[in-house]
């Protein structure tokens, strides 16, 4: 098949899981067409199938605000007249949705019938999606999808909470890469970390409100207290600034490093010795389930999706959002016995198969089949 796909090119999961996608698809030999305005953090190297076609604002005097959407919708048209492409799949509604539909309308005047799938994500319904801004035109390209899916039942849940909705929603879990993240540790860079062999915690997010990154900081302070550790701040947002003075005025301010963003995050995770995420939201919670591809036990709160990707007492443990001291209680148990971190770190790799891409993209295939 020829396929467009549309997403953020971003660090966010929504990208990156389109962009793992689309390399996936062209693996199996379909044709992807990825339409973007910056090409996709993830997509790097060269592959036969894969073509990326940027979308371009052009400014004007009048533009106090460039059109993106406007110029998304017609490179989408650009893209399908001249690539033969049989659907579209837009990842994060926000605008992405609207634009296609715009785009299905205009190639419909022409004689071409093309279907639409929207996948949602997360923000574009919890967040962004349902503030009176968006959230008639949010309904709107949910209801003229011709499919739609959501990465949890949980954001299914909320679609149908935030949005008056009949429409069918697929639940297509994200997937990870097992082969991709299972590496070992390299020992020198661990070594470089935490010469005196403390523990390695990390964390990694676009640092917005919702993942309460000073939770984070909270959670590492208590576990310091007990076990000698490290902690490792990988990403970067709006929230930074205020969380990396925070901690310089801290007790431990040399044992936290912030790394900012990340591309080879297969590189990174394997030197960890757990992952904290302690979001007041996730629907999914993709960044957990690379860690646990990586052999990484998960310690998070309870929130959204997440008690469909982490089995509690399993893999990880969940806490309740803001329960930083259960948190640090959850990470010692883990950490302080050898015998338990062993089965915890098994456990983690086994749960991350559930959602390995072997599994997980073949659902999407099936999808599109049924609408070409
Ligand atoms: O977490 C973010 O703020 C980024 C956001 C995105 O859209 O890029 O992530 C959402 O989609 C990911 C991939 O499906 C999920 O793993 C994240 O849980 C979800 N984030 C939220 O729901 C807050």
């Amino acid at each position: 098949m020829n396929i467009a796909i549309v997403c953020y090119p971003t660090f966010g999961g929504s990208g990156v899981l389109a962009t793992e996608l689309g390399k996936a698809l062209a693996e199996e030999g379909h044709n992807i067409h990825f339409i973007t305005y910056q090409q996709p953090v993830r997509l790097s190297g060269f592959h036969a199938n894969i073509f990326y076609h940027e979308v371009r604002v052009p400014t004007y005097p009048l533009f106090d605000y460039p059109p993106y959407e406007t110029a998304l919708a017609s490179a989408m048209v650009d893209v399908v007249n001249n690539h033969q492409v049989d659907l579209l799949h837009v990842h994060y509604a926000i605008p992405h949705a609207s634009a296609a539909y715009l785009a299905k309308q205009i190639l419909a005047r022409q004689g071409k019938k093309i279907p639409v799938i929207t996948t949602l994500h997360g923000t574009d319904i919890t967040l962004v999606g349902r503030d009176k801004t968006f959230s008639p035109v949010v309904a709107f390209s949910i209801e003229a999808s011709d499919a739609v899916t959501a990465v949890s039942e949980n954001l299914k849940n909320e679609t149908y909470k935030n949005f008056n909705t009949q429409k069918n929603i697929e639940v297509i879990y994200n997937f990870v890469d097992v082969e991709r993240f299972h590496k070992k540790p390299v020992d020198a860079f661990k070594k470089l970390i935490a010469p005196n062999r403390e523990k390695i915690i990390v964390h990694a997010s676009n640092f917005r409100k919702v993942k309460r990154v000073e939770d984070v900081v909270k959670t590492f302070l208590s576990i310091q207290k007990t076990l000698p550790s490290k902690l490792l701040m990988l990403g970067d947002g709006p929230e930074r600034p205020e969380i990396e003075s925070m901690t310089r005025n801290c007790a431990y301010n040399a044992e936290i490093k912030f790394l900012g963003k990340q591309e080879q995050m297969e590189d990174i995770l394997p030197i960890a010795d757990l992952f904290l995420l302690t979001s007041e939201y996730e629907s999914f919670g993709l960044s957990a389930l690379e860690a646990m591809a990586a052999e990484v036990p998960v310690i998070s709160t309870n929130a959204g999706g997440l008690p469909e990707i982490i089995k509690n007492g399993y893999c990880g443990y969940m806490s309740n959002i803001g329960d930083t001291e259960d948190m640090a209680r959850n990470a010692i148990k883990i950490l302080e016995n050898e015998e338990v971190y062993s089965r915890f770190k098994q456990n983690a790799l086994e749960q991350a198969k559930r959602f390995s891409i072997e599994n997980i993209v073949p659902q999407y295939e099936a999808l599109y089949k049924t609408l070409v």
